[in-house]
């Protein structure tokens, strides 16, 4: 990994566009190497001495490190702030030129950045330099990637709550090289080792497996909460055409997404939007009312509305009495395998059953409230402390799988404990490999 490091095309100065596509206040272009303080001033002073409109600014060359100078650059007011390495977010020398955020702006400034010497930087890539320039650990690094890929309140929470997983996954590393230490012992000193010694040491990784192999485990049970929490949670509106399916979306909504007439066969295709709440994604689709279709577009509507049944993680059953039979109860037979909730629509018009009115907004967010519950659980989604990511899921299924398989000889089981330490230190970032840092840092944007 060392010559890796010093092998990496480190020396190279790099720039990118640090902030999002689209329009904004501002943006910022991120310069990190050797050169980045020469390529800045190159085109800060090329203005001054053709003052012409080119790369022009007015001005002073910026020296000092940790200053906010304001320079024009086409013409435009930028802050530039140099920030000296090892200080800086890379570790490198790094310039960064605040613009007014336009796309057109922030790419020219670019490109001459990037005529003046610097070279375009990879997904990932300042974040790869403050990783390599010791500035990040590797699962800072991933957590920085998914703060930017957040699109939940709760993932950034998540992200911030990163710790807690990584002290158990520590742990874990500990344990196993305590395993193999002790096993080491074993086989350097074997004068020493007698029968009774060895069967201690044995018993004492065995117990240390044991306890590896149980945190393991309850890593790998947080992932499902957690992927549902990233993708948000798949809610399926289902009931008999008319009961208010697409009033209930629109009232959730509370916009007027889907088309609502007291004509029965209103819906015909899925319509799919996704709210926030509670800081948790939550996506709705509704659907065809589900009879014995009568033309072809609506059986071809009501297939549909069977196979989204199939996929959500909760379906909301809409009814309009409180008493499930005849069709209703068909269609509830739908989602025998599935999570449901029933709900009672048209109270307004029928007071014995006090629950939902789309047409009056009535108990809509103890609806929504219902959902996260039955979905995530409230005690558990206010103490969803660890929610593992898919890389680390597949490396700890595989330990797991490695540390499981049974053996009762030393060499094997010395063997599965340095081949379960490899996969850990792809996650800790004791042994991180090439294929692991590409695999992470591919997953950035560019400029990050
Ligand atoms: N009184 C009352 N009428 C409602 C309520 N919710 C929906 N409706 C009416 O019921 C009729 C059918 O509503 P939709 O939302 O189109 O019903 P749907 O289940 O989507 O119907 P399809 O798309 O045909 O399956 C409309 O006339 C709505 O105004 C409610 O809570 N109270
Ligand atoms: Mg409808």
């Amino acid at each position: 990994m060392k010559e890796e490091k010093e092998n990496n095309s480190r020396e190279k100065t790099i720039a990118g566009i640090a902030t999002g596509n689209g329009r904004a206040g501002i943006g910022i272009i991120r310069i990190s190497g050797d050169d980045s303080l020469l390529i800045i001033n190159k085109i800060l002073l090329k203005g001054k001495e053709t003052n012409e409109d080119g790369a022009a600014s007015a001005g002073t060359e910026i020296k000092k490190a940790r200053y906010a100078y304001l320079r024009k650059i086409f013409g435009t007011d930028c802050i530039i702030i140099y920030f000296k390495g090892p200080q800086s977010f890379t570790g490198e020398d790094v310039i960064e030129v605040q613009a007014i955020g336009g796309e057109c702006l922030l790419r020219k400034i670019y490109k001459t950045i990037i005529d003046t010497g610097a070279y375009p930087a990879d997904r990932g890539e300042f974040t790869k330099r403050a990783f390599f320039n010791n500035k990040l650990s590797l699962d800072e690094a991933e957590n920085v990637m998914d703060i930017i890929n957040a699109e939940s309140e709760i993932e950034i929470e998540l992200a911030a709550r990163k710790n807690a997983e990584m002290k158990m996954v520590n742990e874990i590393e500990r344990d196993l090289i305590e395993c193999k230490s002790i096993l080491d012992a074993l086989f350097d000193y074997p004068d020493e080792t007698d029968k009774e010694n060895e069967c201690k040491a044995l018993a004492e990784v065995k117990i240390r497996m044991a306890r590896t192999i149980k945190s393991i485990k309850t890593l790998l049970s947080t992932y499902n909460k957690g992927a549902i929490i990233k993708r948000g949670i798949n809610v399926a509106i289902i009931g008999e055409p008319n009961v208010g399916k697409s009033s209930l979306f629109n009232s959730i909504l509370k916009q007027d997404r889907s088309i609502v007439t007291n004509e029965a066969g209103t819906t015909t295709d899925l319509i799919k939007e996704s709210i926030e709440h509670k800081g948790i994604r939550i996506n709705f689709i509704d659907t065809a009312g589900i009879r014995k279709g009568k033309g072809k577009i609506e059986k071809a509507g009501i297939d549909r509305s069977k196979k989204s049944v199939k996929t959500a993680d909760i379906v909301v059953f809409v009814n309009t009495t409180n008493t499930i039979c005849g069709k209703s109860s068909r269609i509830v037979r739908l989602t025998k395998r599935q999570k449901y909730i029933v709900v009672c629509n048209k109270v307004d018009k029928n007071p014995v059953f006090p629950e939902i009115s789309a047409k009056n907004n009535l108990n809509i967010d103890r609806l929504l409230d219902e959902i996260l519950d039955a979905v995530i659980g409230e005690p558990q989604r206010n103490d969803i402390s660890i929610v593992i990511n898919d890389r680390h899921k597949r490396i700890l299924e595989d330990a797991k799988k490695i540390l499981e398989e049974q053996s009762g000889n030393i060499d094997i089981i010395e063997n599965k404990i340095t081949s379960a330490l490899l996969l850990v230190g792809q996650i800790t970032g004791t042994e991180v490999t090439e294929r692991t840092l590409n695999e992470i840092f591919s997953r950035f944007c560019l400029g990050k």
